[in-house]
């Protein structure tokens, strides 16, 4: 009895392992219908933010139907946040981090190489580009806590990278010295020598991923688990295991 569950269980791995590749290959082939993409922030190493958020995104076109929700930053302070794209797709690590006015931190700049440059700008109002608005302080959200809502238009870039996998989410802004504000204990922004680097510094970060097909509807969160992916993914005889282990997970998550 104890062999035959065994190979029961090798089974199941080789399926498993099967249905892993199929919506891989899908999810590639994807380059101009609707595109549900997910994010789960979390704190830049070194910044000393303990917040969390997510950030959900409907690509029809080049539209762009943003949510994003943050929690844990800076009170009563405008938080930049941007599309940053062309980079590796990813959050920048702790080894990034640079000496900045003899403190150990982490820059936009030394963030680069892995989140990319700014596609978009996530503003409340006016411009979203890349060039004119990314430090519009005056039209980014304030505050702790925040919920962000807004159709964007984005350039054909920025769309083509959200696609690709290869877009990540910034929020920027950190209060370093944990003194209430922004001051300049990092020294000056190295994207604009008038604000102080704990304006713009990267505050929480996440890649944006395809969502599971089966949790569309559910709303936020729940991409960084490949195998949830996989079993939402594989169609009709998984779709609601996969949409129960999504359901649980979130719920965890937020418990
Ligand atoms: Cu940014």
């Amino acid at each position: 009895m104890k062999k035959k569950t065994v190979t029961s269980v090798a089974a199941l791995a080789a399926i498993a392992s099967g249905l892993v590749l199929a919506p891989t290959a899908f999810a590639g082939g994807a380059s101009h219908g609707d595109a549900e993409l997910h994010a789960m922030l979390s704190p830049v190493p070194t910044s000393k933010v303990t917040g969390s958020g997510t950030a959900m995104v409907h690509l029809k076109g080049n539209q762009a139907t943003v949510t994003i929700k943050a929690q844990g930053l800076l009170a009563g302070a405008p938080h930049a946040q941007h599309f940053h794209i062309a980079g590796k797709g990813q959050c920048p690590p702790a080894s990034a981090a640079k000496m900045h006015n003899g403190h150990l931190s982490l820059n936009t700049t030394d963030g680069l190489p892995f989140y990319g440059k700014i596609g978009a700008s996530l503003t409340t109002s006016g411009d979203t580009g890349a060039d004119h608005s990314a430090l519009a302080v005056e039209r980014f959200p304030m505050g702790a806590s925040y919920t962000y809502q807004r159709t964007i238009t984005v350039d054909d870039e920025t769309a083509k990278e959200l696609r690709a996998e290869n877009a990540v989410v910034v929020v920027h802004g950190i209060d370093f010295n944990g003194n209430g504000k922004y001051d300049n204990v990092l020294g000056a922004s190295d994207l604009d020598p008038k604000l102080p680097a704990e304006a713009t510094d990267p505050a929480l970060c996440g890649p944006l991923k395809m969502a599971p097909a089966g949790a569309v509807a559910g709303g936020m969160g729940g991409t960084q688990n490949g195998d949830t992916i996989a079993l939402s993914a594989a169609g009709g005889l998984l779709a609601a295991a996969g949409g129960a282990l999504y359901l649980r997970r979130r719920s965890s998550r937020q418990s």
